[in-house]
């Protein structure tokens, strides 16, 4: 199996919605064994520690949006943290909330157009995360990391994008959660779209394995975002955003052995996850054993299996 040069990168930022507590997640992963699980599967892993945010005007109480400069400043943060650490290896970007991904798969998306790979990104979400500042209900920027890096207006303050990710280059698996706006915006789109209907009738096989195919023939960077609430949270309840009818155990680990099997996977995002809310540590540890089956692991390495 390759060998890669894991780079994790702690993202301890809570400023994309009103429900605190993400901040936590970096040092869950770091509980829950993430170093040692991937040290395991054979691959060098170093451990940048935690972002902090570029410096950024102060936000004032009320308004409309939340937190709107303290988010501009992780973005900012974010975006070089990427680009240098995808030099150095494949990052993980253990959040934090979703608002990280505006960063982060900005920064991977500058770096891959550098080497001259077109960036593709797979969305693993309950939401599509498709809302714009100018859109959004809830005023929480975590529900609009696509619309940025897709390059959608209405981000004013925030950096300017230094590469848009083509909408055709996105999937989004696991929908059951979309607002009007948002729906009428990807229906409008070239963005791949999977909602937990059509994985219900036809698998979730199915449309990865058609997504991967094209990223292969392209030549392309794979970035990975896996939100908790992909999840059903029977399996991960640390969520503030739980939607019913979520992946099982076994679709979300087909999705990452699948994922590592392609060998196409350059970057990941491990978001969402509040250990605040959290039972014994088993949605840190769900969220752990699924980077472990994106970077090798098999079923039968897992020793909960080999006790029987
Ligand atoms: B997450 C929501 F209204 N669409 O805009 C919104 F339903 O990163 C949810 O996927 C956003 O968890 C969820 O606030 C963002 C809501
Ligand atoms: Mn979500
Ligand atoms: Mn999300
Ligand atoms: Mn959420």
């Amino acid at each position: 199996m390759e060998q890669r040069d894991i780079q994790l990168v702690g993202v301890p930022m809570d400023s994309g919605k009103r429900r605190q507590g993400c901040l936590m997640g970096p040092d869950a992963y770091r509980i829950a064994g993430i170093v040692g699980e991937l040290e395991l599967l054979g691959h060098r892993v170093t451990d940048r520690g935690n972002l902090a945010p570029a410096p950024h005007d102060p936000d004032a109480p009320g308004g409309t949006i939340f937190r709107p400069n303290a988010v501009i400043g992780w973005t900012r943060a974010l975006i070089d943290a990427a680009r240098d650490a995808m030099q150095a290896g494949l990052p993980i970007f253990m959040g934090g909330d979703h608002a990280l991904s505006l960063g982060s798969v900005a920064g991977v998306a500058a770096q891959a157009a550098e080497t001259g790979r077109p960036q593709f990104v797979l969305w693993l979400d309950a939401h599509s995360d498709f809302h714009t500042p100018e859109t959004t209900q809830s005023g929480n920027l975590h529900g609009t990391p696509l619309a940025y890096i897709t390059g959608r207006p209405g981000f004013d303050g925030f950096p300017p994008l230094p590469c848009a990710v083509p909408e055709e280059n996105i999937c989004i698996i696991g929908l059951r959660s979309v607002d009007g706006a948002e729906r009428e915006a990807l229906t409008a789109s070239r963005i791949r779209c999977h909602d937990m209907r059509s994985i219900d009738e036809h698998g979730i096989a199915r449309p990865l394995a058609a997504f991967l195919d094209r990223v292969a023939d392209a030549g392309g960077a794979l970035h990975v975002s896996l939100d908790v609430d992909f999840l059903d949270p029977g399996i991960a309840p640390a969520v503030g955003t739980t939607v019913p009818g979520g992946a099982t155990f076994r679709e979300a680990h087909l999705v990452m052995e699948m994922i590592h099997d392609s060998g196409l996977m350059t970057s990941l995002d491990l978001v969402e996850l509040n250990p605040f809310l959290d039972e014994r540590g088993r949605s840190a540890q769900m969220m752990v054993d699924l980077a472990a089956s994106a970077l090798g692991r098999q079923v039968f390495d897992r020793p909960t299996y080999a006790k029987g």
